[in-house]
């Protein structure tokens, strides 16, 4: 199936005809052994309308012209220091998201001790993609359902809606039904998470916006007008590179691991992502504190990132799969590219996705099968 670049039509969510489109869409798809994701799209839905959210477009269309303007600035004025300074922003933010957000805190791959969970907190709020309880509340729940109604970005409705549509609509109603279903106690639990959701309204205008503008204003004199369009085209960056990982790799690359699964290995979005767009990989195996088979640390910086502060003694109880594991899933639901082709393709279901470690449906095997790097006792 050619990739939906521009999402599917607005008819498609009216609730007529939704039936229907599910249904032509997976005669098309019988074709490349997609037949199970589109079936999975066509069980009844509840009934949705589109509502879009214009405080979020209006927003999104300002970041992205401010993006090209900050962008113009920087051949054009703003000081080589500032560019190295958001560069610097960019990378804190990027690892609040992967090493932070998403490795930590969404998926329990690796334990860390309250100085280390405090600089993730820290880096997570400069990167303003919500606080943390919500991030991880969406990415375990399209772990969850990945690619279906009740998923927050479906790929399945196209790569505009995955990459920054969603983020212009009110969910569907099945993300609220399904997304109510699972666990979020450990957030609960954890103080830093909580007082973050707590103070967001202020520590993330201050961590994104006002002190990454002030420094370059107060200590090497830049204009207040270049410092804030370098801030927001930082920003905007690097909501786009996270957004690849939910769009890109869902789409384009390869399913060594499982095929019968939308997500890919796509090496342009792990090098981008800092290391997040072994995306197959990740979705069969959530709990690897690597999100990928190899540590390879050229295209996986957050690997490195968590590496180096369990050499400081912060991060411990690292989850891993030895290749034998790998090996023997890759045999029997992969697409044969980077192991032996299988003859079979098994269909997967979504019943059995978990979002990562303590998941209540993992497999006792699966648990068995895991490798604790860095163990705590
Ligand atoms: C952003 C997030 O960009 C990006 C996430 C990307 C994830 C990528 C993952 C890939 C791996 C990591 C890669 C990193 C790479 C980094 C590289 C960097 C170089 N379950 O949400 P509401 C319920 S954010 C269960 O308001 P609406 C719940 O009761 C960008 N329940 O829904 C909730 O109430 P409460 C900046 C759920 O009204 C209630 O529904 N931020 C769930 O439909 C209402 O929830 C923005 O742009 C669930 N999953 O509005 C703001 N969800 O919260 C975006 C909801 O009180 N957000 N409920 O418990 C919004 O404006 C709105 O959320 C909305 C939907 C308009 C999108
Ligand atoms: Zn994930
Ligand atoms: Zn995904």
């Amino acid at each position: 199936m050619a990739p939906n670049l521009f999402g599917t039509s607005a008819a498609l969510y009216l609730e007529a005809s939704q039936q229907d489109v599910h249904q032509e869409k997976s005669t098309t798809e019988k074709a490349n052994g997609q037949k199970l994701l589109a079936q999975k799209s066509s069980t009844p839905k509840s009934k949705y309308e589109w509502k879009i959210v214009w405080r979020n477009v209006i927003a999104f269309i300002y970041l992205h012209l401010g993006s090209l303007y900050g962008f113009y600035l920087l051949f054009n004025g703003t000081k080589f220091y500032t560019f190295l300074w958001s560069f610097m922003i960019a990378s804190m933010a990027a690892v609040g998201i992967t090493a932070g957000a998403h490795r930590l805190w969404a998926h329990r791959a690796y334990k860390a001790k309250w100085p280390m969970r405090f600089i993730l907190m820290i880096f997570q709020t400069i990167a303003f993609q919500n606080h943390i309880y919500e991030w991880v509340r969406d990415h375990r729940v399209h772990h969850k359902f990945t690619d279906t109604d009740a998923d927050p970005h479906n790929a399945q409705r196209g790569f505009f809606f995955s990459h920054m549509g969603w983020l212009m609509l009110r969910k569907h109603p099945e993300v609220v039904k399904k997304g109510g279903t699972v666990d979020l106690n450990d957030l609960e639990q954890d103080p830093i998470v909580v007082w973050q959701r707590r103070l967001y309204i202020v520590l993330m205008p201050l961590c994104c916006f006002i002190i990454p503008m002030w420094v370059p204003c107060y200590f090497w004199d830049e204009k207040p007008l270049n410092s804030w369009y370098t801030t927001v085209l930082r920003y905007t960056f690097s909501l786009n590179m996270t957004w690849l990982v939910n769009s890109a790799a869902h789409i384009w690359g390869m399913k060594p691991y499982d095929n019968t699964i939308g997500p890919t290995e796509n090496k342009s979005v792990a090098i981008l992502a800092f290391g997040e767009g072994w995306h197959n990989y990740h979705h069969v195996f959530p709990w690897d504190y690597k999100a990928a088979e190899l540590g390879n640390y050229k295209m996986n910086a957050t690997t490195a990132f968590i590496d180096f502060f369990a050499w400081l003694g912060l991060a411990y109880d690292m989850k891993t799969v030895p290749v034998e594991v790998v090996m023997k899933r890759a045999h029997r639901t992969g697409d044969g590219t980077r192991y032996k082709k299988p003859e079979v393709i098994h269909h997967h279901s979504h019943e059995g996705s978990k979002w990562g470690w303590g998941d209540t449906d993992m497999q006792p095997e699966e648990i068995q099968d895991v490798q604790i790097i860095n163990k705590s006792d």
